[in-house]
């Protein structure tokens, strides 16, 4: 059985939209970080690095213990032999586009946590994070003018990776509107953001509350 630590996050929601593309069964575990849960010693034991996710496969060898997203996508993905190309330069295109969201979600991730907690004190690094969020959609943009999904035409983990931090796009104060919407010319258009954002899947988090609710 497999057991994944969560919390609301977009690093969770990677791991609650692979488990539902599996259709795997697996038990949550909530940690709440706002009540300190992925600080107390039990969590710690699981992820000695204090962050959600994390996950617990119980195989018959023993268990798999993982956390940091990006690891735990790989692994779903191998084990499943899913989403992940196994050879060839298919799976590098996966990868690189996977570890470039890991990287950079740092960056997407100040732009709106400064913001949010932090406007008055942080004008410097609400400038500097907005300006390369800016950037990443930039490249995000580009890519996606020419390839259906973000590692080429396939649907992959890469795309489980960025999905949850774009949908945060108006948090970072990034507005995304379809070629052709009313926007105001002042207004940047994501001509080819906004529509990969329909076609990536967004019907974990209701399946996943049923779950919690079973
Ligand atoms: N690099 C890690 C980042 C994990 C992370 O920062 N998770 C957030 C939730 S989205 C968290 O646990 N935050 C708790 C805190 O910052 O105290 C990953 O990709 O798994």
């Amino acid at each position: 059985m497999i057991t994944a630590f969560l919390h609301g996050g977009p690093n969770p929601r990677k791991i609650t939209i692979m488990l539902e593309e599996l259709g795997w069964p697996y038990e949550i575990e909530l940690v709440d970080v706002y009540q300190g849960q992925h600080l107390s010693e039990n969590f710690l034991s699981v992820n000695p690095n204090g962050r959600t996710p994390a996950l617990r496969d119980s195989t018959p060898d023993g268990d798999i213990c993982l956390w940091e997203s990006g690891a735990i996508l790989q692994y779903l993905a191998e084990k499943s032999r899913r989403f992940l190309p196994e050879t060839g330069a298919a799976r590098y295109e996966v990868l690189k586009w996977l570890h470039f969201q890991l990287t950079h979600a740092p960056y997407l991730g100040n732009a709106h946590l400064y913001r949010l907690y932090y406007r008055k004190a942080m004008p410097f690094g609400i400038k500097r994070f907005t300006i390369e969020s800016t950037r990443i959609y930039q490249v995000l943009d580009r890519r996606l003018g020419s390839a259906t999904f973000v590692a080429g035409e396939e649907y992959s983990i890469a795309d489980m990776a960025w999905f949850p931090w774009i949908e945060y796009h108006e948090w970072q104060t990034i507005p995304i509107y379809p070629h052709g919407s009313s926007a105001s010319a002042s207004v940047r258009v994501w001509r080819a953001v906004a529509p990969y954002l329909g076609r990536t899947p967004t019907s974990d988090r209701a399946r996943v509350a049923r779950r919690r609710k079973n």
